[in-house]
This record gives C-alpha cells, sequence and structure tokens, in this order.
C-alpha cells in the first residue's frame, strides 16, 4: 500500500484483518532472510531505526547500523532475539545502511551476506563468519570482488554449490552499473540510466560462490526473467518486472526466482530449470502491504512452506519502521502459488 494513502487507515481495524501480525515488536525488522538450522528456524532481518534522514526515492531514510538474528523452535513459538549479530562500526570498508541481509551455513560455518554503502557511496556486498548460526559475525577486510548494488540472497543447490542473487534498481543502484563501472553522475536520481519504457527491463545478478563462500567464483551474470512467450519483461512493465529483494527456492525440482516489484508493491515470481534461469513469469506471492518496500523469503519448515514478510503496521505505517510478519503459502497442482492478501 503506497504511502499516500496511509493517512487514512484505521490501523486498529487493519490489524483485526491481517493475515497475520508482527513477529517482533521490541524492535523494528524488515526484509527477513529465513533458513533451518539444526531444525530451528533462524531469521535474518534488517533492524529498522529511525536515524531521522528525510525520505526520499533513493532510499537515504534507511539508515540502519546493525543486524540482530532472531530463532524459533516453532512457527507458532516464541522468537528470541541473540543479540547484535554485526555492527557497522566493525566492517572496515563500509560507511553506512546496513540493508537486507541473508546468510547460510557451509561445513558448520555461518555466514551472513550483506549489502552497505562503502565510503564512496557505491552499495557493495560483503561477507562476515560465525560459528554459530546468531553470531556475532566477523567481517571480512573488504567487500566481496566485483559486488555491487544490494539484497544478496544465498541460494544452497543440493549438490553443495552456492549462489548468490543480488540487484536492486532506483537506491540499490543497480542502473548505475549498465556499463560494468559506476556511473557516479546524476547522484541524487533514482531513475536515472533506466532502460526505456519499451526496453528489457533491467535484470538481477548471479554468481556462483567459491568453495570458501568469501567471494564470486565467475563473474555476475545477469538473470533472465521472461513472459510466456520467452520475451525479457520490459522495463515499462512495472507491475512484473524486477526491482529488488531477490529470493531462490526451490520446489519439487523446479526453481522458484521471486523479488519485489518495488514501486508497484508486489511480491512476484518466475520459474526455471536451473538456478541460472531463465525463469518464467508465474504471478504474484503477497498483494502490497501498508509502507513502500516489499522484501520476503520463502522457507520449509516440517513440511509447510512458508513467506516471511514485512508491513509497517506497527510504526503505523512509516515507511523505514518495519515488522517481520510470517503466513503459510500454498501451491497448486501444477506448481503455481497461490496469492496471499497480506490484509483480508
Ligand atoms: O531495507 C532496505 C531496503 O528496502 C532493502 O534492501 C530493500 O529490499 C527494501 O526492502
Amino acid at each position: 500500500m503506497p504511502e499516500d494513502s496511509i493517512n487514512h487507515i484505521d490501523f486498529d481495524e487493519l490489524n483485526k484483518k491481517a493475515t497475520s501480525l508482527p513477529i517482533v515488536t521490541h524492535l523494528y525488522t524488515a526484509d527477513p532472510s529465513a533458513h533451518v538450522f539444526e531444525n530451528k528456524i533462524y531469521i535474518y532481518p534488517s533492524h529498522d531505526i529511525d536515524a531521522g534522514e528525510a525520505f526520499d526515492d533513493l532510499g537515504s531514510h534507511f539508515a540502519m547500523e546493525d543486524y540482530h538474528v532472531f530463532s524459533m523452535d516453532h512457527i507458532e513459538g516464541d522468537v528470541k532475539d541473540h543479540g547484535i549479530a554485526l555492527h557497522v562500526n566493525d566492517v572496515k570498508w563500509a560507511e553506512k545502511q546496513m540493508w537486507a541481509p541473508d546468510a547460510n551455513e557451509k561445513d558448520g560455518k555461518y555466514y551472513l551476506f550483506f549489502p552497505a554503502k562503502d565510503y564512496d557511496g557505491i552499495f557493495r556486498i560483503g561477507v562476515a563468519i560465525s560459528d554459530l548460526p546468531y553470531g556475532p559475525f566477523t567481517p571480512q577486510p573488504d567487500a566481496i570482488k566485483g559486488s555491487f548494488s544490494i539484497d544478496p540472497a544465498v541460494f544452497k543447490d543440493d549438490d553443495g554449490s552456492y549462489y548468490m542473487y543480488f540487484g536492486g534498481i532506483w537506491g540499490g543502484q543497480l542502473q548505475r552499473w549498465r556499463n560494468g563501472v559506476f556511473n557516479a553522475s546524476h547522484p541524487d536520481s533514482p531513475t536515472a540510466f533506466l532502460p526505456k519504457d519499451n526496453e528489457p527491463a533491467l535484470l538481477p545478478f548471479i554468481a556462483k560462490m567459491t568453495d570458501d563462500l568469501l567471494q564470486f567464483d565467475e563473474s555476475p551474470k545477469e538473470v533472465e526473467i521472461v513472459d510466456e512467450n520467452g520475451n525479457l519483461l520490459l522495463s515499462g512493465d512495472n507491475n512484473r518486472r524486477f526491482f529488488e529483494a531477490a529470493w531462490l527456492h526451490k520446489y519439487k525440482g523446479k526453481y522458484y526466482f521471486s523479488y519485489s516489484t518495488g514501486d508497484t508493491h508486489f511480491i512476484c515470481y518466475a520459474i526455471g530449470n536451473n538456478p541460472y534461469g531463465p525463469f518464467t513469469y508465474s504471478g504474484r506471492i503477497l498483494n502490497p502491504v501498508v509502507g513502500w518496500t516489499s522484501h520476503h523469503s520463502i522457507c520449509e519448515f516440517k513440511g509447510k512452506w512458508y513467506l516471511f514478510y514485512h508491513d509497517s503496521s506497527l510504526s503505523k505505517g512509516v515507511t523505514h519502521l518495519r515488522s517481520v510478519k510470517i503466513a503459510e503459502i500454498k501451491y497448486n497442482e501444477d506448481g503455481t502459488i497461490q496469492t496471499l492478501d497480506p490484509y483480508l
């Protein structure tokens, strides 16, 4: 639900109709990446704060400084806050804006992947390591070589390969990398360098990770999202094209790439036959929530599938003060996902 309609909302009534309520209420949390480690659900969200930055279309008001990790033994059980897992002050290369993170596990070690702006104002993606799923995490001294933009999501395939999906337009800067180098001109414009409406939309990226999960093992490649005729979605197709919040999960042997459409506020998905795609647009998972952003993850726990998402209902509509929620998702026989309404 876009910001301009928020003034008319009766939040008590909205909460009565909400498909689910915030699972964390002592902090603002967003962009939840959920994984099952050691039979528990671990959630790696952004930790929203009000740093006093004015709202703009570059997302300057998302001025987050640290991450907390949360765990749950059961989907409806208590949510444990494990405290600060990583703070921007401990990351040598990063100056500010600790945006949507993800995590994964390999050989008993846990890896937190996170975007932040470096001291040149450029979003890069870093890695931090811990022996425990909830940290504290020790950051690498430098960002991943060749990394850019935001919203890393690291998927482990059944053969033991790990892939990072990433990217986000507007404040996420993806459009500034169209020639492989950062274009710093028009610094205040979120839309300069976007393709024209009738040109193919900008695409998210994928890179296989090295065995130690600390670097890209290949140059990042574009992830194609196509329509039912195999044509790339167009830049003007705002209801379907990729904006940010990449996520990958596997269901019955198929690869589901899901993402946010940003300015039209949908969580959509596209289905492919391998981690690299192409992925065919297949529909919406979540209709717009209260707040501008929509960002999610999808995770199986004890035989059921769940959507982890956020809205701004707890803050009564403040865009950058969001709260994580959970809802079960259901598949149809043909593998499509039933669209969820966040408020019934
Ligand atoms: O939380 C900051 C940014 O807002 C995330 O990186 C985007 O996906 C959007 O949710």
